[in-house]
């Protein structure tokens, strides 16, 4: 059923279509590090796979629906409606401030939205995949799930509590069932014919047992409260916020018009990426609606890793949530992607601390590639007249250091389309060790005196590697690639993967601006932490 695995497909209009999505964020609470970190993932995913020619389609937004949500409007002292619109706002600042590059922001209570659950109701309930029944169980708000009793777990004073910690409260009301029991062998029978279509491998074997372990219908509506999506013709209920949230991602790609130039093009989605809480909904509960209502699932669902801060967890309780507007304040936008990004292995847990990311900035960023970079240009500013070297014959050193340039784009494809940014940064990086060497091992400072010509050679081939490094870096510190493009007059239209290689090269005798550091030290405020 899927198609295109991980190398995009001819799509309507011709070209390889890309559509990645975020998860839409629940608007109860203030979006912290944890919500930056998912969106920045898919951000670096979405503009890698434009930069390589895809015609991409990458969604976020707000989930905005459902007993958590009306709970926090109330505590806030505001209508449902006045509470989201505010919080909303707040997520899509955040989308903007980090330089995301997000083609569409969704709203759950936009008018499409509605429009595309309840089409995808009715859908359900004509095939005969939905039932009216009466739910009596626990739920847990916080996380907006059902739990069966043996899943429990023993709580402080003999409370009992959701596997996740979460407190449950018993509820007995009326309810439309989805018949998920009917699904598990197909379920299954997918993940065996669709190897990639979760990771990483450790949540994917948890999946594929969760589902062997037996599947029990699915509650699918509340009547208990009303802020939610109406079902069709039974207005007593408004839709479990669990199916009006998935819902989006198909409402993005035009749904229910699956005759859509949209729909065509992007639907079945790339990715769905997520953080590891929610693999169940994603990975068992989606793509059965989907299968139910005659749709093709996505062709990927990744799940990364849980961040925790000094070792604990994030939580508004314990006061030590990360904001993400004070880590760009105080390390720079680019630096907290690079960061983010390459700390921990993409699909681990993670652990923020001040000293870590000020390694990072210090270590990879200003020495490894600010002082190559800088070290560079300068030269070239003094000693070559300001503009691209004019090069003579590559010697076996040049050409080697060239060939690992040249070579990054499909070193780094395959980590990309399997999430593995860590090791693509590694692999980037590994190149810029190459060309630190190549520098003190050629010394262009002395070949000035002794071989200018020699020098100039060297120099070029060291601007060249940069202009590499420069393009392949750009989806995780897009303003910064952009300043060192600059600094080697590489125009905005010679920026893509169809410039990387000998054709794109640099011309020598091209002037260059003046050059600047692009990457500072960190250095420690005085009575601060970092
Ligand atoms: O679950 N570390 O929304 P949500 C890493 N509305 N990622 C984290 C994190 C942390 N400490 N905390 C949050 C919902 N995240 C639903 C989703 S989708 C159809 C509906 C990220 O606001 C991570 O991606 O609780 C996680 O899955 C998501 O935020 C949960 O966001």
């Amino acid at each position: 059923m899927a198609k295109g695995q991980d190398t995009g497909e001819e799509g309507v209009g011709g070209g390889r279509s890309f559509y990645i999505t975020t998860p839409i964020y629940y608007v109860n609470d203030v979006p912290h590090i944890g919500h930056a970190y998912t969106t920045l993932s898919c951000d670096v995913l979405a503009r890698f796979k434009r930069l390589d020619g895809f015609d991409v389609h990458f969604l976020t937004g707000t989930d905005e629906h459902g007993q958590k949500v009306e709970k926090a409007s109330q505590v806030a002292g505001m209508t449902p409606q006045d509470f989201v619109d505010k919080v909303s706002a707040n997520f899509r600042d955040l989308v903007a401030a980090m330089n995301a590059s997000n083609d569409d922001f969704i709203r759950t209570t936009e008018t499409r939205h509605t429009e595309a659950c309840q089409a995808l109701w009715r859908e359900l309930a004509a095939r005969g995949e939905i039932y009216l029944g009466s739910y009596s169980g626990w739920y847990a708000v916080r996380d907006e799930a059902y739990y069966a009793e043996s899943e429990l777990i023993d709580g402080p004073a003999g409370k009992k509590l959701a596997p996740t910690g979460a407190e449950v409260e018993w509820v007995e009301e009326p309810s439309y069932f989805f018949k998920l029991s009917a699904w598990q062998d197909r379920l299954l029978a997918y993940y065996e014919a669709n190897p990639d279509f979760i990771g990483p491998d450790s949540r994917r074997n948890e999946v594929v047992s969760f589902v062997k372990g037996g599947l029990l219908d699915l509650s699918v509506s509340r009547t208990s409260f009303n802020w939610g999506v109406p079902v069709p013709d039974d207005p007593a209920h408004v839709m479990y916020v669990w199916i009006d949230a998935l819902t989006n991602y198909i409402t993005a790609a035009g749904y229910p018009d699956t005759d859509s130039a949209l729909y065509r093009r992007f639907w079945p989605a790339d990715l769905h990426m997520i953080g590891k809480d929610i693999i169940r909904f994603h990975a068992v509960y989606w793509p059965a609606f989907l299968m139910a209502a005659g749709l093709e699932p996505p062709k990927r669902v990744y799940a990364h890793g849980w961040w925790t801060n000094e070792g604990q967890k994030i939580s508004k309780s314990l006061g030590n949530i990360i904001d993400p507007y004070d880590l760009f304040a105080r390390y720079g936008l680019d630096q907290t992607r690079y960061f983010l990004m390459r700390e921990v292995p993409f699909g681990n847990d993670g652990d923020f601390s001040p000293r870590a990311i000020a390694n990072r900035i210090n270590g990879d960023l200003a020495n490894d590639l600010g002082n190559l970079a800088q070290r560079v240009l300068s030269m070239i500013g003094k000693n070559c007249g300001a503009a691209v070297p004019q090069r003579g014959p590559f010697s076996p050193e040049d050409e080697a250091l060239l060939s690992s340039a040249h070579g990054l784009l499909d070193a780094a494809r395959p980590l990309f389309d399997s999430q593995a940014f860590h090791k693509a940064l590694e692999t980037i990086w590994a190149v810029i060790g190459d060309a630190n060497r190549y520098v003190d091992a050629q010394a262009p400072w002395t070949l000035r005196k002794t071989d200018p010509d020699r020098m100039a050679t060297v120099l070029y081939a060291l601007a060249e590697t940069i202009r590499h490094l420069a393009i392949l870096i750009q989806p995780f510190m897009p303003e910064s690639c952009a300043k060192l493009l600059d600094q080697l007059a590489v125009e905005e239209g010679a920026r893509g993967f169809a410039d990387l290689g000998a054709n794109g090269a640099l011309r020598p005798g091209t002037a260059l601006p003046k050059p600047e550091g692009v990457f500072p030290r960190y250095v420690e405020e005085e009575g601060g932490e970092g």
